[in-house]
């Protein structure tokens, strides 16, 4: 990726985890054959991005090694760039990245935002290609404790920005930047929903921004009945919702798992730009 795409839609990045134990879709696509098969149906569908990740990030999640996310990894961003796909690899590990960049990646979406490894910045650099930086405090084992705020939008906006100038600083070139919140990274539902309310923060820092709610804790909490939350599998209608409001405010993409659906979601308020009638209310 030359430079990052910019449609006059929103964008869908689709999941595709080669994970035993990610929280949303854990061992559905273990071996790379099965999550070959199922990048290939996101694409189908409509994905515009494929993400590809092979080691869970959910909170309290252990490191896998360097050798299994590769195994995982690998096979499927080559069998996937091969189909045409552009191809994002979901890794905090700079070997990772450039491994997968020379198989075919096009953009990397560290969730560390470069923060994890410290050769990463100036790997992704040295690909040129693009580099998500998501805001990030702590490990998957620890993050939950690191969910600390005295102001949750200024200090997530203010410790992105920092890592943004890193990677600048590292010689990513800034129209290769994408910034995002990281929802439930270091953040409790209440965390989640304040930052989705103040979008308009984080665009200022001067990226396209990326959303990833898809399935996430904090729907599965508004949706919870009797103390149950909602299972991460039944929360696909809610986050069709969010991918509403989201293309609504010209968010750039939203990272999710069932993409004809929010393909259909973003074709719809294409459709209705500029019909809104306050009147109606
Ligand atoms: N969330 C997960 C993994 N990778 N990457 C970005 N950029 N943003 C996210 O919010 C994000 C991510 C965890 O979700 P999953 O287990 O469903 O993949």
């Amino acid at each position: 990726m030359s430079a990052i795409p910019r449609l006059d839609r929103t964008l869908v990045m689709g999941i595709v985890n080669v994970t035993p134990d990610s929280f949303s879709d854990g061992g559905d696509h273990p071996t790379p054959e099965t999550a070959i098969a199922h990048g290939l149906k996101l694409l189908a569908q409509g994905a515009d991005i494929l993400d590809i990740g092979g080691e869970s990030t959910r909170p309290g999640a252990a490191r896998i090694t360097v050798k299994t996310e590769m195994e995982r990894v690998l096979p499927v961003v080559s069998a996937l760039s091969e189909a045409g796909a552009a191809v994002s690899i979901d890794t905090m590990r700079a070997e990772v990245a450039e491994a997968a960049v020379t198989s075919g990646a096009v953009l990397i979406n560290d969730v560390s935002g470069g923060l994890s490894d410290p050769q990463m910045l100036s790997a992704a650099a040295e690909l040129g290609v693009g580099f998500v930086v998501e805001h990030w405090r702590a490990p998957s084992a620890t993050m939950q404790s690191q969910a600390n705020y005295a102001d949750v939008v200024a200090d997530v906006r203010r410790e992105l920005a920092a890592q943004v100038a890193n990677a600048l600083n590292a010689g990513i070139a800034a129209d290769l930047l994408i910034v995002d919140p990281g929802l439930g990274f270091s953040k409790n539902s209440d965390h989640n929903w304040a930052l989705l309310s103040h979008l308009d923060s984080f665009a200022e820092i001067g990226c396209p921004l990326l959303i990833g709610a898809s399935r996430k804790r904090f729907l599965g909490e508004l949706l919870a009945e009797n103390g149950n939350l909602r299972p991460p599998k039944e929360r696909d209608d809610a986050t069709v919702a969010m991918t509403t409001l989201l293309a609504e405010r010209g968010i750039w993409a939203v990272r999710t798992h069932s993409v004809r659906a929010q393909r259909d979601a973003i074709a719809v308020v294409g459709r209705m730009a500029g019909s809104h009638c306050a009147a109606f209310r």
